[in-house]
């Protein structure tokens, strides 16, 4: 098959690295092709509507088969740009170009529970490739709070800041000061086609629920765990 990523000058590479660091996200425009999200609008529009048209989601490569995620997964040019973002901004040993994929797609009633959950992603870099946005009503932005804690040494770090996140004491809170607008976020209206590249693992995020009788799809490739071999992590079971 051939590659569904055009790829990036490293020119190129440099200057969303430094979006990334800076605005707290980085953009590449125009990387996928309407032919190639084409398939996989279709893929999710088929199975939102098996689904009642309630909320759905697919993880992993299998249940991502024939998607654009398994085309990016398998695209040279993106496990390039994957490696060189992270080389530039991490370290010089980016590890090997293996993705957690998740195609994510909000719908119905059901959809808006999945709003507004305020999280740090398991993976060092997440690149976020719309596949349908909503352009009228609430259109489901984006928000981010870029670059907020640092790649944590220990695993016992990264869960205790799990812990002081995800209840709903936290979750409530951030919830009311970004509404109230007490908060300020960065806030993305994404576009199908560009790919939206942030430190996953360092920026609290999350999305804005869009109206009940709309679907709002995102494809996700979450790409370096540092905590893959973490001893106490495989203890509890959370690898
Ligand atoms: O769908 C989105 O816009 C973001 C989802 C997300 O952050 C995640 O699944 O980790
Ligand atoms: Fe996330």
């Amino acid at each position: 098959m051939s590659d569904i990523f055009p790829g990036l000058p490293t020119t190129d590479i440099d200057a969303v690295v430094r979006s990334i660091d800076t605005l707290g996200y980085g953009v590449i425009k125009n990387g996928l092709s309407e032919a190639v999200l084409v398939r996989t609008r279709q893929f999710v529009e088929d199975r939102v509507r098996a689904n009642h048209g309630e909320y759905l989601h697919f993880t992993g490569a299998e249940a991502v088969a024939g998607t654009l995620l398994q085309g990016l997964s398998e695209s040279e040019n993106f496990q390039n740009v994957c490696r060189t973002i992270y080389e530039r901004g991490v370290s010089p040993s980016p590890p090997p170009p293996r993705f957690h994929m998740v195609l994510r797609c909000l719908a119905g009633a059901s959809g808006q529970r999945h709003a507004y959950y305020f999280h740090y992603d398991s993976y060092v870099l997440t690149a976020l490739a719309p596949v349908i946005i909503p352009t009228e009503g609430r259109t489901g932005d984006l928000i981010l709070f870029p670059n907020v804690r640092r790649i944590r040494r220990h695993y016992v770090t990264n869960l205790f800041d799990k812990i002081c996140l995800d209840n709903p004491v936290t979750q409530w809170a951030l919830r009311t000061a970004v509404r109230a607008g007490w908060l300020k976020p960065v806030r993305l209206k994404m576009e199908p086609g560009n790919i939206y590249l942030f430190w996953g693992y360092r920026t609290l995020h999350t999305n804005e629920p869009c109206d009940v009788d709309k679907i709002r799809s995102t494809a996700l490739m979450h790409y370096a765990d540092p905590h893959a071999h973490s001893w106490l992590r495989q203890k509890l079971g959370r690898a």
